[in-house]
């Protein structure tokens, strides 16, 4: 291997682009790798690993590759005392107590495997953050990881509280036009860079969910995250700035508020600030439409973040593999400069020309001896980090990848196990939120379903908010008639997304004897889509038992059981949902689908108080 000086390197290749070329050294058969800098020479020898451990011809090889997205982070929702927010992998891998003195091997394997994803940062703690992040011990465990990963490309970010001024610099207040706030903001950066050189900048959630923010002085979103750019911009430092946000106490509809409240600032962030937005406009339900802001901000550039931990679809035991959830959401056109104009396109700047561009997975690791606290959820890592250096990348090839270097190469169980892969994140949907219903999760923990709570302390985190289902029909109506929330998309966008049955009660409130596209009635529809979601898990636990001689017996027996957790679990989704919904429809159930075991009141009353995953 070695590394060209420039030369040779096709144009707009980048620092952390590269070259592999096969050609002759010497009269030799040799393997060239180059690129500008150490990590793209580092990012080239693990394609060709990739293509070694796939078993792909690698002689002549005339391969140039370079990231389309340059933030590529993954985001920990990690806290200091090691718990891990919506985490289902064990605990934080950051020993914060025993950093810096300590430096658990694991910190290397875990830069290496994001090293061959091309992830290129991490945000080290959770985005509901603690101001101790910002003191000097909490700074010098940071160094200490950041030391450790910077070999492997990756830089460190921290999530910052946004009323630190108050809690650690003993200033009354955290506005951000106040000159010692802003003085206090310089100086901590300062701090942080003399501790860490190459430090990557700060994640904010702000004014969301009881986080403190800029808002709570009367100031808007951009005066806050200029605040902070002004303090990391001279060292090269950007603002993360998360669009996640939602009224404490506005009646508009939940989903409209991010786009209400970011449209009009567009134009007003420092250009270090790269506003963060979720794929869809909710909260990372099994499924969304696209978010309305994607392309709604010509002059601001926006980063994509997805959640790789599955808080809302299973936990670690279910197999879901995210990767067809992204392409769907990358592939989606927002019209904003006419057709084509993708979400991935906007994310990589070419929508609208952005220098900054991102993608931010909200990371599913931890102690977990597997990592990610199952087998197959090591692939949601795995496909972020190659979709966001090309989200133009296709699930299916991702995970043929994916499976071959996890497990094997034979045919046998390449097709099987990734069509299995391909078809588990759509079950999900099926068995817990067809048809574009959403947000029916019990409460807190959101282990299993709880479509009946209608008592929480605002409408727009209960179940009941999102689904209406009434005697006369279910869904939310999101068209002019209702919240109009189809509305913030371009035209074109907003007539596919009416169209896509898949969408069907996101957008519209329907009678219960509406006929969908099958020709059954809604209800019967609703019905037969929660039993196919739990046909298919049935399915996957077949193909999995059927791929047994290609896995190692510890392995196989694992997934396994998982599988079997994951069915029972679909068969309690369904059989709750059937039994609420059907308290509405008033209809008998389609032929030939069984009537739910237990009362109502049973699965009302089940609880779980220990559910991992807990803030
Ligand atoms: O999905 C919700 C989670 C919260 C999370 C929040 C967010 C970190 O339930 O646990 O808080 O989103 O994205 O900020």
């Amino acid at each position: 291997m070695l590394r060209a000086g420039g030369a040779g390197l096709p144009g707009g290749i980048g620092p952390e682009g590269y070259v592999i070329r096969s050609t002759t050294v010497d009269g030799r058969p040799a393997t060239v790798i180059a690129g500008q800098t150490d990590r793209a020479v580092l990012y080239g020898a693990f394609h060709l690993l990739r293509l070694v451990q796939t078993r792909q011809p690698v002689t002549g090889l005339d391969i140039a590759s370079a990231p389309k997205v340059k933030v590529r982070v993954l985001n920990h929702w990690d806290n200091l005392d090691r718990n891990v927010e919506r985490g289902y992998a064990g605990d934080s891998l950051w020993d914060w107590h025993k950093l810096p003195g300590w430096q658990d091997p694991r910190y290397v394997d875990y830069a290496r495997a994001n090293a061959s994803l091309g992830v290129n940062g991490t945000v080290l703690n959770n985005v509901n953050a603690k101001a101790d992040s910002l003191t000097a011990p909490y700074i010098a465990k940071a160094a200490a990881l950041a030391d450790t990963f910077r070999p492997y490309g990756i830089r460190v970010y921290l999530s910052a509280r946004f009323s630190a001024p108050i809690e650690i610099g003993a200033l009354k207040t955290s506005d951000p036009l106040d000159p010692a706030v802003r003085a206090f903001w310089k100086a901590k950066a300062d701090e942080i860079y003399r501790a860490i050189p190459d430090f990557g900048g700060f994640l904010v959630k702000a004014n969301s969910e009881g986080q403190p923010g800029p808002q709570d002085y009367g100031r808007t979103h951009a005066d806050g995250a200029n605040m902070l750019a002004e303090a990391v911009g001279p060292h090269g430092g950007i603002v993360m700035w998360r669009a996640f946000v939602y009224s404490a106490e506005q009646p508009e509809d939940r989903v409209k508020q991010a786009a209400n409240e970011f449209v009009p600032l567009d134009g007003t962030f420092a250009p270090n600030v790269i506003v963060q937005v979720k794929n869809g406009p909710l909260d990372f339900q099994p499924r969304e439409p696209f978010h309305p802001l994607f392309g709604a901000t010509p002059k601001t550039p926006l980063m994509l973040e997805v959640q790789l931990t599955k808080e809302y679809l299973g936990f670690a035991t279910h197999l879901a593999y995210l990767g067809p959830m992204w392409e769907e959401v990358l592939a989606a056109d927002t019209w904003r400069r006419g057709r084509g104009s993708t979400v991935a396109r906007v994310v990589e700047g070419r929508v609208f020309p952005q220098a900054l561009t991102g993608m931010a997975g909200v990371a599913n690791i931890g102690t977990d001896r597997n990592w990610s606290g199952s087998h197959f959820d090591q692939a949601n890592w795995y496909a972020f980090g190659r979709m966001a250096w090309d989200p133009d990348a296709r699930a299916r090839d991702i995970a043929e990848d994916w499976v071959r270097m996890t497990f094997s190469n034979d045919p046998a169980f390449v097709a099987p196990a990734v069509g299995m892969m391909m078809g588990s994140r759509e079950a999900v949907v099926n068995y817990m939120t067809p048809l574009g219903l959403t947000h029916l999760m019990a409460t807190g923990h959101h282990y299993g379903p709880g479509p009946w709570v209608d008592n929480l302390e605002r409408a727009d985190w209960t179940p009941v908010y999102y689904h209406r289902a009434a005697a006369d029909g279910i869904g939310f109506d999101r068209t002019k008639t209702g919240s109009d929330a189809v509305g913030q998309y371009a035209p074109e966008a907003a007539k596919a997304l009416l169209a896509d049955e898949r969408h069907l009660l996101w957008f519209r409130h329907l009678p219960w004897d509406h006929r969908v596209r099958s020709g059954r009635t809604l209800w019967d529809e609703l019905v037969v889509r929660y039993d196919l979601g739990v046909s298919q898990v049935g399915e996957m636990q077949r193909t999995w038992a059927s791929l047994a001689p290609y896995v190692d017996p510890e392995r196989h027996a694992e997934q396994a059981a998982f599988l079997a957790i994951q069915r029972q679990e679909a068969q309690w989704w369904r059989d709750a949902s059937v039994a609420y919904f059907r308290t509405f429809a008033r209809r008998p159930l389609p032929a030939g689908h069984a009537e739910p075991p237990e009362s109502l009141e049973h699965y009302r009353s089940l609880s779980f108080p220990y559910a991992p995953g807990h803030d």
